[in-house]
């Protein structure tokens, strides 16, 4: 008797844990039912189509989970009580404060933001583990580090080599940063996220949203793919060892699911380390399963990798000295650590707690939390900038998603001791709705994208300053009206310079089915040098400069 209490028991716990399928009362179609009576109902369908949105469009920020983080929380608990007619609003509005406006954009219909509001009310689906026999499965060596040519075979000036990411067809653009040709179109993983360099230049490692792991290596004759893995299912980060005498010796990627980092050979990305972020989170003290990993960037003055937590706050300094006998230093920081740069002696990494609207400032030389600095609404540097401010010294900036200041922030704690790790100036930029920033040690402007501010004038456009008059504002810069695309949502995203730091790039990043562009403005004159069109240009993101991101200048 006992024993089938308890069997009952264990078989309800796995009827509430099991979303069921069941079939509509009213007709034949399959009907999605979830464990909690009062989630509104979706054919299996309608949830299918909200599971595939919600990776897309809305996992970065809310978590597989939905616990929050850079976005609110969307646990039923919290938005049952909201329902369905309130949730469509702010999914079809957006907010000030960074939420999209899905449906004002036209990038969600009005039925898949009904979907969506519904689904936002089940109980989330927990995507399985990736461990080190998935990842085996997945890993593919396409050229052997032996078949390689021993030496650059293409006539290409790598280092002013851009990798421009497709962020919807999946793919990369290698563009000659002199000729403005493009010299290849790689495939790689969906909805690429970020490309990082090898210490030595000739590896080129490219990320996706989706987790696959691209290694093109650039001395080929034609730049391609040698080796490929995915290492979860879902990621956004990845990095080089770049200390002295183990260049281009191991990678490091971060995943957003399962929360976990995993230390690959460089040159094959042969999976050798993987470990688990889950933990306890810095403020709270509280456990969290889903405490994914952001940026990671790489030491120059020992063999270490940065690897940031995002829900537990905690920088893990990562000794890949010796895999075997793992070394890690755990750094409490604010909470939801997103991303981040070295300021300009490459001593102190920026590291921007979006959610609390803060910068910590870690030193990666003495391995210890050096300060926090309260910064605007939602920080969101990317890497930042760094620059002389004519009046405080060395500065690092960054902008924000949910403001439209920028902090410049005292980063010389010898010459300019009073102003370091702190905001020594506040300017004020075009809105809110900013992503990067970017300098270059040679130029004396610093810009500033909007790609996210709701008033198109002011997400097609950029602003840049003159480091030499702070004061005096900015200049906005109508790119993507130079771009001169015709129709389309158009956002001009992530100024990045060319190596010789006189020319800066924009994605002028339109829908998949609409014209997109590279413009490059002159950046001595400020006027547009080139427009890169092309077909095959298809929602271009992020671009790398070869030299820049080898080398972390900016
Ligand atoms: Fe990014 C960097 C995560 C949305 C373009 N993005 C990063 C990094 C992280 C991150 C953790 C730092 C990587 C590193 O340095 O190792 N990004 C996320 C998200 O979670 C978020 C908010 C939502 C999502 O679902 O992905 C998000 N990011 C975007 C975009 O919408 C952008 C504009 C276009 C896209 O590709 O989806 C975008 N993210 C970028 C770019 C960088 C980046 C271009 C690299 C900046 C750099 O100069 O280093």
């Amino acid at each position: 008797m006992k024993q089938n209490h308890k069997s009952t028991l264990s078989a309800l716990a796995v009827l509430a844990a099991l979303p069921l399928v069941i079939h509509n009362a009213y007709g034949e179609d399959a009907m999605y039912h979830d464990a909690n009576p009062k989630a509104p109902l979706m054919s299996q369908e309608e949830y299918d189509q909200g599971k595939q949105i919600f990776f897309e469009r809305c996992a970065g920020c809310h978590g597989v989970l939905r616990k929050g983080a850079t976005g609110k929380p969307l646990t039923p608990d919290l938005t049952l009580a909201k329902g369905t007619d309130y949730l469509k609003v702010f999914i079809y509005a957006g907010t000030p404060g960074g939420m999209p406006n899905f449906g004002t954009s036209g990038e969600l219909s009005e039925s898949q933001i009904d979907i969506m509001a519904r689904y936002i009310q089940q109980t989330p689906p927990a995507p399985p583990e990736f461990g080190m026999k998935d990842m085996e499965a997945t890993w593919k060596v396409v050229v052997p580090v032996t078949d390689r040519p021993a030496r650059q075979m293409n006539k290409l000036n790598l280092g002013n080599l851009f990798s421009v990411t497709l962020r919807d067809s999946g793919e990369v653009a290698l563009i000659d940063g002199d000729s403005k040709q493009i010299v290849t179109i790689i495939k790689t993983g969906y909805a690429v996220h970020i490309s990082r360099m090898s210490a030595s230049g000739r590896y080129l490692y490219v990320i996706g949203r989706d987790a696959k792991l691209n290694l093109i290596d650039l001395w080929m004759e034609t730049p391609g793919v040698v080796a490929e893995i995915k290492i979860g299912a879902e990621a956004r980060s990845v990095e080089t060892s770049k200390f002295k005498g183990w260049e281009d010796k191991y990678a490091i990627a971060g995943s957003y699911w399962p929360p976990q980092y995993v230390i690959m050979d460089g040159d094959t990305l042969k999976p050798l380390k993987i470990v688990s972020t889950s933990g306890i989170a810095s403020e709270t003290d509280e456990f969290v399963r889903e405490a994914r990993v952001a940026a990671i960037v790489a030491s120059h003055f020992k063999p270490e990798f940065m690897v940031n937590v995002k829900e537990t706050g905690k920088v893990v300094i990562v000794d890949y000295s010796d895999l075997k006998n793992l070394k890690t230093t755990t750094i409490d920081t604010p909470r939801f650590l997103h991303d981040g740069g070295f300021e300009s002696t490459k001593r102190y990494f920026m590291d921007a707690a979006n959610a609390s609207n803060k910068i910590a400032v870690v030193d990666i030389k003495e391995n210890k939390l050096t300060a926090v600095v309260e910064v605007s609404q939602t920080p969101h540097p990317g890497r930042g900038a760094n620059f002389v401010d004519p009046k405080f010294g060395p500065v690092w900036a960054t902008c924000h998603l949910g403001s439209e200041e920028i902090s410049l922030i005292g980063t010389d704690p010898v010459k300019h001791k009073k102003n370091a790790w702190k905001v020594v100036r506040t300017l004020k930029g075009q809105g809110s709705g900013s992503l990067f920033i970017k300098s270059h040690p040679k130029s004396t402007n610093l810009w500033v994208d909007t790609p996210l501010n709701k008033e198109a004038d002011v997400s097609q456009s950029v602003a840049v300053f003159d480091i030499r008059a702070l004061d005096k504002g900015f200049v906005v810069l109508p790119i993507a009206e130079w771009a001169n695309l015709g129709e389309g949502a158009k956002r001009v995203v992530h100024p990045e310079y060319n190596k010789a730091g006189d020319e800066v790039w924009f994605s002028v990043w339109n829908a998949a089915d609409k014209k997109s562009a590279i413009v490059v403005v002159d950046d001595k004159t400020r006027k547009l040098k080139k427009v890169i069109t092309d077909p095959r240009l298809i929602t271009p993101t992020g671009h790398f400069n070869v030299n820049n991101t080898q080398h972390d200048i900016y």
